[in-house]
């Protein structure tokens, strides 16, 4: 049995129980022993990182690592194109969300708290958002065509994010054409749903408990 160290809001985590659901697996999930951010943890997986999974007694962390582990040990429904250049494209499209969108994403963290948010950071970091969602947007035009794959499992996890906090921060993002197209089919592919389904009254719950402190 494939075990899953995760904690249930964590965007990551989302991310890789999509590519688990898309390969049909079962898995038992964890939370990082001795807690998330501890010595405990850490002996076992030395990044700290959140998602890792322990396989045939192989641990592996960083979404993207394991998300390529499980398309090459369970081949079956593959989750890469064949050709090379689609191939790349597909990763092109895993990368941008792991190195640029989420990043982005990120920096609101520290203001959801109400007490700690500063309106003039949001506006800024909203703007760098939509800066990537616009590339997001030229870059799907330019390969509207892939099937779903390893490089769509983070993305819908993150417009979740950008979604939910929406109402709390205040962000208005405008979706480009490409992204909307591109989304509305994904989000119909039963393990992006499903996950979909789960994650977003847990990402709500986690939110609302966090925007009040
Ligand atoms: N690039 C990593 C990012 C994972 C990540 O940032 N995980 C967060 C939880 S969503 C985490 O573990 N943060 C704590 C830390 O980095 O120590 C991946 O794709 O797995």
């Amino acid at each position: 049995m494939l075990t899953l160290y995760a904690v249930p809001a964590s965007l990551y985590c989302a991310k890789t129980r999509i590519v688990l659901r898309a390969k049909g697996l079962s898995w038992r999930e964890l939370p990082p022993p001795g807690g998330y951010g501890s010595d405990e943890y850490r002996r076992l997986v030395p990044s700290g990182n959140l998602p890792a999974i322990l396989h045939d007694g192989l641990q592996i962390a960083d979404s993207e690592a394991i998300a390529e582990y499980l398309d090459e040990r369970f081949p079956s429904p593959p989750l890469m194109p064949v050709s090379t250049a689609d191939r790349a494209r597909m990763r092109e499209r895993g990368r941008f969300h792991d190195t640029r969108l989420e990043p982005e994403l990120r920096r609101l963290f520290p203001h959801i708290a109400s007490s700690s948010r500063h309106a003039e950071s949001v506006a800024l970091q909203a703007g760098a958002i939509q800066e990537r969602l616009d590339q997001l947007g030229r870059m799907l035009a330019a390969a509207p065509d892939l099937a779903f794959g390893l490089g769509d499992c983070g993305l819908p996890v993150t417009l979740a994010w950008i979604d939910a906090l929406g109402p709390v921060l205040g962000l208005r993002p405008d979706l480009p054409a490409p992204v909307r197209d591109w989304r509305a089919r994904i989000e119909a592919e039963p393990p992006v749903a499903a996950e979909l389904a789960s994650y977003r009254p847990v990402l709500a719950a986690w939110l609302e408990r966090a925007a009040s402190t």
